[in-house]
């Protein structure tokens, strides 16, 4: 174990660079009195601080059909006819896909990335992945950003949504299924969405992303689910591997059925947050899969990492 990752096991570590970090995390003050939090920002937090509050107040859509109120939502009216199509299923599939909605742009994101790697302004971390790169990139941040694209986000999670993270890939993630609110999980729960953006034609063998339609109904698996071997004051040190051999054994259980996305440039895929997914196993090692995800977190919720309870920063 590195000097890096013994520090990172424990809590106090985290706490101690959230004390460094305390101004990104005020936006959590109104939130733990709203909820009757009792404990400061800085603190570890996870879903057993959340247990016992109701569970009731899921996106809007989650609780009411899209499907049987589309005909008389006036905001779903407002949407072409091709963005109606595809998000018609949303509370019963739990995922929607765009063919072409960043077909212009995905070239321009792909000379980004090379630029900025060149310029050596941005670089790989945890594996294969290009984290946070829209605040650095205009260009990214502007794509996240786009008016219309916050507007239909807001509008399938019922709430104003803001982007909080990007992850640009130059190769296929190869990650195990999962669900987005295991990494950044709010309260109330499945306040979060993604958007996934094919930067080039994807097929299969180049690990194209994989994902369980309905699954996003199954219940929040948390840290309370499963073995992860952490303490009050450590985190367990194969917690994140616990939490996939657990999803892994649901899908077995339930006979989920897999989908894979074959993506055209420019096709884009929006994931509610609880929906499982991944990454393909990549068949050979010069296989390229460029693409980009975007994760947003809807205001004023409560927003942290399970695995590692530390809440999330916002700047
Ligand atoms: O792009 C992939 O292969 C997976 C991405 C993913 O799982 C995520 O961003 O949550």
């Amino acid at each position: 174990m590195s000097l890096n990752s013994f520090l990172r096991s424990f809590k106090l570590t985290y706490q101690l660079s959230n004390l460094l970090n305390r101004s990104k995390l005020d936006y959590l003050r109104p939130l733990y009195k709203k909820y009757g939090i009792k404990k400061p920002p800085h603190a570890p937090i996870s879903y057993a601080d959340f247990k016992d509050l109701p569970q009731d107040d899921l996106p809007f859509w989650d609780r009411h059909s899209l499907a049987q109120a589309a005909d008389k939502n006036a905001d779903f009216q407002a949407f072409s006819p091709l963005i109606q199509d595809s998000i018609r299923s949303w509370s019963e599939k739990g995922y929607a896909i765009i063919p072409g909605y960043f077909a212009q742009e995905a070239e321009a994101v792909n000379q980004e990335i090379e630029q900025l790697l060149a310029q050596k302004k941005i670089a790989f971390r945890y594996g294969n992945k290009l984290m946070f790169v829209w605040k650095k990139s205009p260009l990214m941040a502007s794509l996240g950003q786009k008016p219309e694209l916050i507007r239909l986000l807001s509008f399938l999670l019922g709430r104003p949504v803001e982007l909080f993270q990007s992850i640009n890939f130059l190769q296929g993630s190869e990650q195990r299924a999962h669900s987005d609110l295991i990494h950044m999980t709010t309260h109330p729960l499945h306040h979060l969405i993604a958007v996934w953006v094919a930067l080039e034609d994807i097929k299969i063998p180049q690990g194209a992303l994989f994902y369980y339609p309905g699954s996003h109904k199954l219940p929040f698996v948390s840290k309370l689910d499963f073995e992860h071997g952490g303490s009050a004051f450590r985190l367990g040190k194969n917690a994140y591997k616990a939490y996939e051999d657990k999803i892994e054994a649901q899908i077995r259980a339930k006979q989920l059925k897999k989908e894979y996305f074959e993506a055209k440039k420019g096709d884009i895929l929006i994931w509610h947050a609880n929906l499982l997914h991944g990454g393909s196993p990549i068949a050979s090692a010069e296989l390229s899969r460029k693409s980009m995800v975007f994760h947003y977190y809807a205001k004023d919720v409560i927003r942290y990492h399970e695995i590692s309870e530390r809440p999330s920063l916002m700047q």
